[in-house]
C-alpha cells in the first residue's frame, strides 16, 4: 500500500476505493505523528465513512489526558492566556495539544505565524500540537468534532489538551460537557464579566479568571465574581476566581495550581462523575440521530428532488415543516 495518502493531510491523494489501514494509522497516532493526527481529525471532521471505526478505536485508549475548556467573549485573552499557560506546561516538559473552536482565534489563522509575539517561543515547539476546528459537520456541533480532537492528541500521547471556545449557547455549553475543567475567561471594563454573571455562564465554570489584570476594575470584577459564585447551587467544589495579565505572563503559576486542585477534586467527585456520565449519554444519543438520519435519508441528505418541492411549497405557504415531516415519516412507513 502507498504511503502518500497515509501521510498527508490532502485528501485527494486517497484513492477513494482504498480502505485506510486502521492499525497502520494508529500505530503512526501512537508514535505521535502529526501527519497522521491531521489526517484523523480531517477524516472526523469530514465524516469520512471510515470515521466511526476510528472513533470506536480512540475510546479504547489507555492513555489520558486533561482536557481544559478557555472560554469567553472574543478579545478577553483567552488565546493570550492559553499561549502562556502551553509555554507553563511546555517548560514543565509536557506535552500541550491546543484546540481552537474559535473561528476568530489567532491559533488558527495566519495571524499565528505573523506579528504577535507571544507566540513566538512556543510555536514550532516540537510538544506543542495546535489544530482547529473546522466544520459542524451535519450530525453534531463543534463540540462533537472537538471531543473526537481530544482524544486525537490523548493517543498521540499530549498530557494536556487547551480548548479555546468563543461566545455563549449550545457550543459553548456543549464544550463544557467534554472537558475536564472549564476556565471561564472575563475582563474588566465593558461590562463583560457582568455579561457572564448575567447570562448563566457563571453555572459552567471550574475556575474563573478576570485577565487583563493590569486594567483598571479589575479588583472589582474579582469581587463581583466571587459574589456571582456565593449564589450558586452549593457544591463542594467551590470556583476560585483567579487575576491574570496574560500580557505579561502573571497569574499562570497560580492558574496552574487551580487547575491542579479541580483534576484531583474531579478525579474523586461524583458531580464530576455525573457531568461525564451525561455527556456519555450524549453521545449515545448523537450516534442514534446519526444512524437515524442516514437511515432516514439513505445518505441523500436534505438535497433530495422532492425536498426542493417542499421547500418551495414551505416558502409559498402551501404547507408548514411539520406536515411535510409527517408526510415524510409516512411514506417510509414510519409513524
Ligand atoms: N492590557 C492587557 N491586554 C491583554 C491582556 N491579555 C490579552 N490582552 C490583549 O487583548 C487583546 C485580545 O487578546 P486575545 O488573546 O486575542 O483574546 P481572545 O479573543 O479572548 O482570544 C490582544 O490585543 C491582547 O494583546 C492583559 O492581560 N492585559
Ligand atoms: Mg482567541
Amino acid at each position: 500500500m502507498g504511503s502518500e495518502w497515509l501521510l498527508s493531510e490532502d485528501r485527494s491523494k486517497r484513492d477513494s476505493t482504498m480502505a485506510l489501514d486502521l492499525d497502520r494509522l494508529f500505530r503512526a497516532l501512537r508514535s505521535g505523528d502529526k501527519r497522521a493526527g491531521g489526517l484523523t481529525m480531517s477524516l472526523i471532521d469530514d465524516e469520512d465513512p471510515q470515521s466511526e471505526d476510528i472513533l470506536k478505536r480512540l475510546y479504547q485508549s489507555e492513555n489520558r489526558a486533561l482536557a481544559v475548556g478557555i472560554t469567553g467573549w472574543p478579545g478577553v485573552g483567552k488565546s493570550s492566556l492559553i499561549s502562556r499557560l502551553a509555554k507553563a506546561f511546555l517548560d514543565l516538559g509536557r506535552k500541550v495539544g491546543i484546540i481552537a473552536v474559535d473561528p476568530t482565534s489567532p491559533f488558527t489563522g495566519g495571524s499565528l505565524l505573523g506579528d504577535r509575539i507571544r507566540f513566538r517561543d512556543i510555536e514550532g515547539n516540537s510538544n506543542l500540537y495546535i489544530r482547529s476546528v473546522a466544520s459542524r459537520g451535519h450530525h453534531g456541533g463543534l463540540s462533537r468534532s472537538a471531543r473526537a480532537f481530544i482524544k486525537v492528541m490523548e493517543v498521540m500521547g499530549y498530557e494536556i489538551v487547551l480548548v479555546e471556545t468563543v461566545g455563549i449557547g449550545q457550543d459553548q455549553i456543549g464544550v463544557s460537557l467534554i472537558v475536564d475543567t472549564t476556565v471561564v475567561v472575563v475582563a474588566p471594563g465593558l461590562g463583560d464579566y457582568l455579561q457572564a454573571i448575567k447570562s448563566g455562564v457563571i453555572e459552567i465554570g471550574d475556575i474563573f479568571v478576570v485577565n487583563k489584570g493590569d486594567r483598571d476594575g479589575a479588583d472589582r470584577a474579582v469581587g463581583d465574581l466571587q459574589n456571582a459564585i456565593m449564589m450558586r447551587e452549593k457544591e463542594d467544589w467551590r470556583p476560585p476566581v483567579v487575576k491574570t495579565v496574560a500580557i505579561e505572563s502573571r497569574g499562570i503559576k497560580e492558574l496552574m495550581v487551580e487547575l491542579d486542585k479541580h483534576a484531583a477534586y474531579s478525579a474523586a467527585d461524583r458531580g464530576a462523575q455525573g457531568r461525564k456520565s451525561r455527556a456519555a449519554k450524549d453521545e449515545v444519543v448523537d450516534a442514534i440521530k446519526t444512524r437515524l438520519f442516514d437511515h432516514f435519508f439513505g445518505g441523500e441528505g436534505l438535497r433530495g428532488e422532492s425536498m426542493a418541492e417542499y421547500t418551495r411549497q414551505i416558502r409559498e405557504r402551501k404547507t408548514d415543516p411539520y406536515t411535510v415531516a409527517d408526510g415524510m415519516l409516512r411514506n417510509k412507513g414510519i409513524s
